[in-house]
């Protein structure tokens, strides 16, 4: 097994782009094991048999399979910024708004861009899109007073959560664009535009045994 840990990831997943990020600004070099969902590495099924994506395999045969744990171990390697650290907030400030993101928006978000995929519960997208209003409220909240979700620097919490709301604006986006919430908007357009997420979502081909390793970080 190579030195390196080793990501399993697959670009399109939110989760695995938050991971990515974090170990973007981290610094920490991966071996980057791009996943076909439908056709999954038996080495990821037997180092973390729930089959999701993000999964961190290290050198020494432990594993991260959450992508949360894997950002707050990439951040704890080089915290330069004060990622961890928000000037308004504390940790746990930051990591109840992650829960809120990661349980009743989400599932609010997916009823809403995939109805059919929820089709026995009768969703209706409509409705899940107006509830899920309710977080937006809180972040546009947060943001009134900074440029970022816990103060005037980006911490976890921004990184954690963008690619979702990222998700729930391109569902329709005329219809997010007239939403008031400039901040929130702003924000959004800030990180998607950023060069962190730009070097987050590189494409590399579906891994193969046989292929020469790619690496997360360039050079
Ligand atoms: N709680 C997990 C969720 C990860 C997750 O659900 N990833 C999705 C892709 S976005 C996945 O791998 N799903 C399995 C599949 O589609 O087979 C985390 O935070 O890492």
């Amino acid at each position: 097994m190579s030195a390196l840990p080793i990501l399993f990831s697959f670009r399109r997943c939110p989760y695995a782009m938050r991971a990515r990020m974090a170990l973007i600004i981290g610094e920490v070099q991966c071996e980057l094991r791009e996943v076909d969902l439908g056709d999954k590495p038996a080495q990821m099924l037997e180092v973390s048999p729930k089959g999701t994506v993000p999964v961190l395999l290290f050198a020494d045969g432990s594993v991260l399979e959450e992508s949360l744990d894997i950002m707050l171990w990439a951040l704890s390697q080089s915290d330069v910024t004060a990622w961890l650290k928000p000037v308004d907030a504390h940790l746990d400030d930051m990591l109840d708004l992650i829960e809120q993101n990661d349980s009743e928006f989400k599932q609010h978000l997916d009823r809403y861009k995939y109805p059919d995929r929820y089709a026995t519960e009768k969703a209706d997208p409509l409705y899940h899109r107006t509830e899920a209003c309710a977080f937006l409220c809180k972040l546009e909240t947060l943001l009134n007073d900074n440029d970022f979700l816990f103060g005037p620097h980006a911490s976890l919490a921004d990184i954690a959560i963008f690619p979702f709301v990222r998700q729930f604006a391109a569902t329709d986006p005329d219809w997010f664009a007239h939403l008031e919430h400039p901040r929130l908007q702003a924000w959004l357009t800030g990180w998607t535009e950023s060069d962190l997420f730009s070097d987050a979502m590189h494409r590399y081909p579906i891994w193969q045994p046989d292929n020469p390793p790619a690496f997360l970080l360039p050079g």
